[in-house]
């Protein structure tokens, strides 16, 4: 057949490297933007087959790798409602990407086709787009070549964000819904953004200055346009690290990751004393606020304090409102204790824990009437199932007041990004909240306190002899470990720890906490030196 010649011939413009074994994982494949051409252009194929499964309905395929280094880049797709791909279709990538050679790719490509009945001459459509790493344009040039030998029609969206592609996707695959989710197109979610962002802040203090470190990456021109359609009236942004020209500085001593990780401010960042900070990731998708107090002492505010602030606000309003909808919170394992203490005792929101991995949260949260999900590190967002929007769309509010709060909920499930976290949707969630609590960050963090943490990354031999259960809060394999973590962390007061494989790097990553920053370091050490 004439695409099954096409792919042959294609292929053998994007060869694959000697030697390297590629995984689809929990951020898609993601590596160095040299070793990922004939990876993009096989992602191009599998995207069309995956179209044609689904009827035609459009998939997405962004390239990025969010907040790792700029040399570094990475390929996703996104099924038809702006959700993570399928995870029985991560096998297909993880073998399209090792096929040795053109043949015997598109031998797996037919036979993919065959055991799946997708019929390959209907219609096929992909949407993608990049972030700003300078590997982006000739990875886009890869995926086109896929795209095409496979016969899909697509649309290239150029530079994004992550979220405004899964946004867009959802957006082309409701549109003849009677529920469409917005315009496809980036003013479409800018204008869907900033009309409810007035909405939920109408009558409220106009909030202060929240200075953005956008990592140096796509987050920062985004966010400037979004700012401007909002209007100075009702936002004030200050936008620094927004250097997108300047690749190499792409997340360099900056962003998201690193301020959680290291647990200090972006380097050159002069904060005044109780204004509000926030960091993005290289593909805005990430986002976590932090101060610094009178003595210049830092505070971070973090995914767990995001997701407990979202959860009392949106709770609040739906007691006034009079709905009957209930509100649950979804965490992994790095959720501060002291965080799911808080929600569990003092809010009384129930906790679901899921491993590690977006798509684990993004499933739980949808069991809730209203799903909040973070994770620690700043990535989540809030969930309003089909039914609640039901009930909250034709309900019939009793008084002024309820139905401010039924108006307030309506708008903040268009504020937030409902197909993924979204860094931009979330900052303007958090600032929403905060302007109708008349709070400052500090007010915010003293909600509860943080145990001290420690993270600490461990090179071993085999990573997979790790196995774990319980949300990957105890280890099965290697057996007999798990006792002496146990009987370490018994020592501590307050303390918890757990060892599980990273799904992203090749080492395994110990999570300690305690009730003091010096217990806790040291926790984190002795079970490290139990792995060695
Ligand atoms: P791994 O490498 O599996 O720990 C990391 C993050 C996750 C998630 C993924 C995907 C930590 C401890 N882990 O996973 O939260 O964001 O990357 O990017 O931060
Ligand atoms: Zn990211």
């Amino acid at each position: 057949r004439q695409q099954l010649s096409q792919i042959t011939k294609f292929s053998t413009l994007h060869p694959r490297p000697e030697g390297h074994k590629y995984a689809y994982g929990t951020a898609g494949f993601r590596l160095l933007g040299s070793l990922l051409d004939s990876v993009v252009f096989r992602v191009g194929l599998l995207a069309a087959l995956r179209s044609r499964k689904l009827d035609g309905e459009t998939i997405g395929v962004m390239i990025t790798a969010s907040h790792n280094p700029p040399d570094d880049n990475g390929v996703k797709l996104i099924d038809p409602q702006g959700e993570m791909l399928e995870a029985s279709w991560e096998t297909y990538a993880t073998m399209f990407a090792n096929a040795e050679t053109d043949d015997e790719l598109t031998k797996e490509y037919l036979a993919v086709a065959e055991a799946l009945k997708i019929n390959l001459d209907s219609p096929s459509n992909v949407v993608f787009a990049r972030d700003t790493r300078a590997s982006g344009p000739a990875l886009v040039a890869a995926l086109k070549d896929g795209l095409q030998a496979a016969a899909a029609d697509y649309a290239d969206y150029r530079i994004l964000t992550t979220p405004q592609l899964h946004y867009i996707v959802k957006c082309i695959n409701t549109g003849k819904t009677v529920t469409p989710y917005g315009d496809p197109s980036e003013q479409g979610y800018f204008d869907k953004l900033s009309t409810a962002f007035k909405i939920v802040t109408k009558g409220k203090a106009k909030p202060p200055t929240v200075t953005v470190d956008a990592a140096n990456g796509v987050g920062g021109p985004k966010l400037k346009e979004l700012a401007r359609c909002i209007g100075s009236d009702y936002l004030d942004i200050n936008i620094v690290k927004n250097e997108i020209d300047a690749v190499e500085r792409l997340n360099f001593q900056c962003g998201a990751d690193f301020v959680k990780t290291q647990q200090k401010l972006p380097v050159g960042l002069e904060p005044a004393p109780f204004e509000l900070y926030a960091s993005l990731d290289g593909d805005a998708d990430r986002i976590v606020f932090y101060y610094v107090d009178e003595a210049n002492k830092f505070h971070l505010l973090d995914g767990d304090k995001i997701a407990s602030l979202a959860a009392t606000f949106i709770r609040d309003l739906i007691a006034v409102s009079g709905v009957d909808l209930q509100v649950g919170v979804v965490q992994t394992a790095y959720a501060n204790g002291s965080s799911s203490k808080y929600l569990t005792d003092i809010l009384k929101v129930p906790i679901t824990v899921t491993p590690t991995g977006v798509k684990h949260l993004h499933h739980a949260a949808q069991l809730f009437d209203v799903g909040v999900y973070f994770e620690a590190n700043g990535h989540g967002t809030v969930l309003f199932s089909n039914s609640s929007m039901k009930t909250l769309e034709s309900f019939e509010a009793q008084n002024p007041g309820q139905q401010d709060a039924v108006t307030t909920l309506l708008s903040l499930a268009a504020l937030i990004n409902q197909t993924v976290g979204d860094a931009l949707s979330d900052l303007l969630l958090v600032i929403a909240i905060l302007s109708h609590k008349a709070w400052g960050p500090n007010e915010w963090n003293l909600t509860y306190t943080d145990l001290p943490n420690r993270l600490v990354r461990v090179v071993v031999k085999d990573r997979t002899a790790f196995k774990t259960d319980d949300a990957e809060r105890r280890l099965v394999e290697p057996k007999g470990l798990q006792v002496h973590i146990d009987a370490l962390v018994k020592k501590y007061k307050s303390g918890r720890s757990f060892v599980r494989a990273s799904g992203t790097e090749d080492a395994v990553r110990v999570y300690a906490e305690a009730a003091t920053r010096l217990e806790a370091d040291e926790l984190a050490v002795k079970v490290s030196d139990l792995l060695k």
